[in-house]
Parts: C-alpha cells; sequence; structure tokens
C-alpha cells in the first residue's frame, strides 16, 4: 500500500512490519552507547521527547542552538553507526516513494512516554532540503499533524501506527508538522512507549 498524504509525502503503512522487532533491539543496544536523554531548545526548555542518534552525524540541541553535531556530546565518542537494516528499510522505503538516490547519513531517534509531544515545527537543520526524510514509528500509536509551507496553513491530523513508513519528499519536506502528546496505552513490544526514526540526508561541512 502507498498513500500520497500530500505532494511527495508518501505513507506505506506496515512497510516495517515484518523487521520491526529488529528494529526496537538495535535501538535498545545503540541507546547503550548514545543513551536517551531530554535535550534543551535554545530557548532553555527541556524538550518531552528524549532523543539519541545513529549514523555519521546526529541532531542536537542546547543553548546554542539546533545543529548536527559528529560527537554525541554526552560521551565525547562518535554517535554508534547506523545498523545495516535501518540503512536498508529507508533506503528501500524511499526508492518505494520515488526517491531512488536516497542516502541517509543520519537517523534521529525519538522516544515518546506517555504525554510526550513535539510542537509544530520544519526541519531544516539538514542543508539538503532535496533530499526526502524517511520516518518509521514502532510502539504507540501517535497522533499527527501536518500542516503547510506557512506555520498558519491548516493541518491535517493522521494516525502514525506501529510498523508505519512515511517518506516526506518534494514540496512536503519543509512542510509544519508536529505530534500531538502520546496517550497513556499499551504496545506488546514496547511498553507505553513510542519510537520514531528519522533517516536524514545531511549537506554539512562539520
Ligand atoms: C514532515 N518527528 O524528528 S515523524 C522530527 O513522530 C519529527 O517523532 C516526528 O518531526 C515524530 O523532526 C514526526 C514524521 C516527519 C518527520 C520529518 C518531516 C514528518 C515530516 C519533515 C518534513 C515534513
Ligand atoms: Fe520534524
Amino acid at each position: 500500500v502507498r498513500t500520497e498524504l500530500g505532494t511527495g509525502a508518501v505513507w506505506l503503512p506496515g512497510f516495517v512490519d515484518s523487521v520491526a522487532d529488529q528494529l526496537l533491539q538495535h535501538i535498545h543496544s545503540l541507546s547503550q552507547i548514545s543513551p536517551f536523554r531530554f535535550m534543551m531548545t535554545p530557548g532553555g526548555r527541556s524538550m518531552s521527547v528524549a532523543m539519541t542518534s545513529c549514523g555519521a552525524c546526529g541532531w542536537y540541541t542546547d543553548k546554542r542552538g539546533y545543529r548536527y553535531v559528529r560527537h554525541d556530546p554526552m560521551t565525547g565518542q562518535h554517535w554508534p553507526d547506523m545498523p545495516d537494516i535501518f540503512r536498508h528499510i529507508a533506503v528501500a522505503a524511499a526508492k518505494e516513494a520515488g526517491f531512488p538516490d536516497f542516502t541517509p547519513v543520519s537517523c534521529l531517534v525519538n522516544r515518546y512516554e506517555p504525554g510526550a509531544k513535539m510542537g509544530l515545527h520544519q526541519d531544516q537543520d539538514e542543508d539538503d532540503l532535496a533530499s526526502p526524510i524517511v520516518s518509521v514509528s514502532l510502539g504507540v500509536p501517535a497522533r499527527f499533524a501536518f500542516g503547510g509551507l506557512l506555520k498558519t496553513d491548516p493541518v491535517r491530523r493522521f494516525d502514525l501506527r506501529h510498523g508505519d513508513v512515511v517518506v516526506w519528499g518534494g514540496p512536503s519536506r519543509l512542510a509544519w508538522h508536529g505530534v500531538s502528546p502520546v496517550r497513556e496505552t499499551f504496545h506488546q513490544q514496547t511498553g507505553a512507549m513510542r519510537y520514531n526514526l528519522t533517516f536524514r540526508a545531511i549537506n554539512l561541512a562539520l
């Protein structure tokens, strides 16, 4: 199944169902190297979503701003390698969505506990806005808000479920989006948690 949510935004429900357990095991392993942490926004607020990364660089925020960094500031070490199966599913999903040249450099791993949310934002720290972002949802579902190119454009809401992949490319790459507070509910594989992987091509001289 392949549903276009907007121009360049392709929803692949259940695309990673058969490998979801393996993805969750890798999330557990990589979080032993670079732990989940609550980062600080430049405005000084603690995020409710816990984050870590894998790959050649990782997204980071503190009072100095949003950016990609080659080393995990929490450990001083490189971020853990991107597992092969992560890269493979991201490339396959991008291909399925019509982006055959996608090469993920970084994977941001988001962990939502009950009540965690992500306010409406645009992703533009990558300096490669021609490449799509591939997102993978695991665990408890989340209500996702998908708007337009202006913050004030109306949003549509979708539930992102365990195993779903969405590829955000073309004009949708710069769409405003966010996640409503995650409901307190139970998933067999993750308990109360939701995980989201976002695969990104980064074009920065870091
Ligand atoms: C639409 N994550 O990490 S994934 C993020 O569920 C982020 O954790 C959310 O927004 C989450 O930046 C949403 C879906 C998503 C990711 C990136 C996008 C949608 C997007 C970039 C552009 C447009
Ligand atoms: Fe985002």
